[in-house]
């Protein structure tokens, strides 16, 4: 069996110790880290979303493939970080999962990625409400505001933000950025967010492209 489909049953057996020393495994084979993250971890959570769908598997499975999946991710993290001397050269991100959503993995893969590019994270977690992302950006300086939602029933608070934004008379300060399983680019274009990324790849071109239009419309916080 080759190592990442090793890395993709012990996500599914919920087995955290076997889980690292595939990842191990597939580091020391040399396959790329990112690569182990798309084709070993993320590959089995959705496999594991899919099951969970079917009631094939419950709750507690879900919890202990998660473990697995977070365990596996603190292995890979040390070589995706390349560019920390540099950080924060791009920009600041506000970034957290948003309110009533306890979803992280994610959020926590576009995080490592935003900084291994250069970006500032300030990471505030799961479960956030709205008014903390704008307390910490204002506090911050952020340049972009980071929300991320997996479920159907949490991502309608990402407008709510925006609209807050609006009402304080700060939106032309932030970029919003959004993603998540459930957020699609429609969605972004339809509640006013700037930036959508369908993974961790993409939000980090999606940060920089909106430094970019940062830059042009000259927007500072002085
Ligand atoms: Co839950 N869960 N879960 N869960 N869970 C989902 C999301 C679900 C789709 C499963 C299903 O039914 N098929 C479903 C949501 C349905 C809906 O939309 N309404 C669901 C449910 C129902 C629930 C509970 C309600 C279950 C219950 O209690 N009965 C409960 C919710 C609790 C709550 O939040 N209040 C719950 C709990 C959990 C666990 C705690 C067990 C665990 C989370 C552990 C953790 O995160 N620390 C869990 C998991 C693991 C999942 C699935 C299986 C996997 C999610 C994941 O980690 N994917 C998920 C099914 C699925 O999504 N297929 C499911 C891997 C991860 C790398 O991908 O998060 O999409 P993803 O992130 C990607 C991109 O989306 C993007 O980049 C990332 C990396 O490439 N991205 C961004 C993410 N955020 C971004 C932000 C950006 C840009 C890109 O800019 C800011």
């Amino acid at each position: 069996m080759k190592i990442l489909e090793k890395v993709v049953e012990s996500v599914m057996d919920g087995n955290v110790e076997e889980c690292e020393k595939f990842v191990k495994e597939a580091l020391q084979e040399g396959i790329d880290p990112m690569e182990i993250i798309k084709k070993g971890l993320s590959k089995a959570m959705n496999i594991i979303g899919e099951k969970f769908q079917r009631l094939e598997i419950f709750l507690p499975d879900m919890i202990l493939a998660a473990d697995a999946v977070l365990a596996g991710i603190e292995i890979v993290k040390p070589k995706l970080k390349t560019k920390n001397d540099w950080k924060g050269e791009e920009g600041k991100v506000v970034l957290g999962t948003i309110q009533g959503d306890v979803h992280d993995i994610g959020k926590n893969i576009v995080k490592i990625m935003l900084e291994t590019s250069g970006f500032e994270v300030f990471d505030l977690g799961r479960d956030v409400p709205v008014d903390r992302f704008i307390e910490k950006a204002e506090e911050v300086g952020a340049d972009i505001i980071g929300m991320s939602a997996l479920m159907t029933t949490t991502m309608v608070y990402m407008p709510v933000l925006i609209k807050k934004l609006k009402e304080m008379g700060i939106k032309n300060k932030y970029q919003v950025m959004v993603g998540g399983a459930p957020v699609l680019p429609a969605w972004a274009d339809q509640i006013g967010a700037e930036g959508y990324g369908e993974d961790a790849m993409a939000a980090v071109e999606v940060a920089k492209r909106l430094m970019e239009e940062r830059k042009k419309k000259e927007i500072r916080h002085d």
